[in-house]
């Protein structure tokens, strides 16, 4: 069939043009307006029907009604968010309408079974944590995280590491040389001439965090430094985790003298034991995410901001990929996400000296407050290895 056939036929026929729907994606991807997008397509002659199938599609909205049907939510209450979102209220009756029938057609079918009683699955999983979040606000823990000091290991293991509450450590690194040693200038004269590899251009993706392997570049420490120096503030480019994991490790194993004693609740024998480097000028951000396993976070140098959110809080986080959420802690949009409402953000500031205990699964946002020298390290005397059931590392 040639292309004007093809035309022709959707025309006459509302039925799927994956052309159409490429179309319509870029140009919400653009931020171009439905209703204008409804015109012109009317003017080239597409069906309203056509267009109307193709566009709730290209928003997510069939399937975000789908689902939230199989989550036995009321119908009108869906109809009346997509009103507010910007729908036509024809159209998303309409969409609604047709998930409904969907539904109702297939009720007997063993898909259509499976999916609902995953439904019932989620909803009763969902009030469990909600349950118990609602009983864990009632505590001083849920608005801040205590400062604790001459903590031992199983004291640590016992309030915290168990319990999955955080606690900031104040006196872990009284002894460490790091703490004299480490500034920008020390580094480049010390290790200047290693090659180090670095995120840049992070102000050119909104998902600079997720696609961090796409922004990943390697230059010597030395002109590192000096970006860093020069920098103001900036979020553009930042020495991670996630490149201290391949790359920059003899950067680190360097480092290692500066970083004794190993902390109490940390095991200095262990393969990893090595950390991993955070390096960044004011400004950086990583956006709202949570780790795989529980993480200390110790502050050698500047000051940064951490928001943190309890892991139960997961089914209001709006968490569609992975450990991401679409969640902006800068900016909160409560219409977007006004389960968000319900949720209480812990505020730290973590000194330079200090070391924060992210319990495995606690959501984080977290800021460079200033000129910023951090290390990880997941290397706890107590299990740490949560990934062996973890399956969705994709699409949620
Ligand atoms: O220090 C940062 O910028 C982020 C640290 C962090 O999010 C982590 O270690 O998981």
């Amino acid at each position: 069939m040639n292309n004007a056939t093809q035309q022709n036929m959707n025309r006459v026929n509302p039925k799927w043009d994956p052309a159409l729907d490429k179309w319509l994606k870029e140009n919400l991807e653009a931020k171009c307006d439905p209703n204008e997008l409804t015109d012109i397509l009317l003017k080239k002659g597409y069906a309203r029907e056509t267009i109307q199938v193709h566009m709730a599609t290209a928003c997510g909205w069939q399937q975000w009604s789908a689902l939230n049907l199989l989550l036995q939510k009321d119908a009108a209450d869906l109809i009346s968010i997509m009103v507010r979102s910007g729908v036509k209220d024809t159209d998303a009756q309409q969409v609604v309408q047709q998930q409904q029938k969907i539904l109702e057609d297939n009720a007997s079918h063993p898909f259509i079974q499976a999916a609902l009683s995953l439904g019932r699955k989620i909803n009763k999983q969902e009030w469990v944590l909600k349950t118990v979040s609602e009983m864990n606000d009632l505590s001083e823990s849920a608005t801040e995280v205590p400062r604790r000091s001459n903590l031992s290991s199983d004291e640590f293991r016992e309030q915290y590491y168990a319990a999955n509450r955080p606690v900031v450590i104040t006196d872990g690194l009284k002894n460490w040389k790091a703490m004299e040693l480490w500034t920008p200038d020390f580094l480049k004269e010390r290790f200047g001439n290693l090659n180090v590899a670095i995120q840049t251009n992070r102000q050119s993706d909104k998902h600079y965090q997720r696609n961090d392997n796409n922004l990943r570049t390697n230059i010597s420490l030395a002109e590192y430094v000096d970006m860093v120096k020069s920098a103001g503030k900036t979020n553009d480019y930042y020495l991670t985790a996630n490149d201290s994991a391949k790359s920059n490790r003899p950067l680190l194993e360097a480092l290692q003298p500066d970083m004794q004693p190993t902390l109490p609740y940390l095991d200095g024998n262990a393969p990893n034991s090595t950390g991993f480097l955070w390096f960044g000028p004011a400004g950086t951000v990583t956006p709202l995410h949570h780790d795989l396993t529980n993480n200390f976070m110790v502050q050698v140098l500047g000051n940064k901001r951490v928001r943190l959110i309890n892991a139960i809080q997961q089914p209001r986080l709006a968490n569609n990929l992975h450990c991401y959420s679409d969640i902006d802690l800068d900016n909160i949009d409560y219409e977007r996400f006004p389960e968000l409402k319900h949720v209480k953000i812990i505020d730290v500031t973590l000194e330079a000296g200090e070391a924060l205990f992210i319990p495995v699964g606690w959501w984080h946002h977290v800021t460079g407050l200033e000129v910023s020298i951090t290390l990880t390290f997941t290397n706890f005397r107590y299990p740490n290895e949560f990934t062996q059931n973890y399956n969705t590392f994709n699409e949620i």
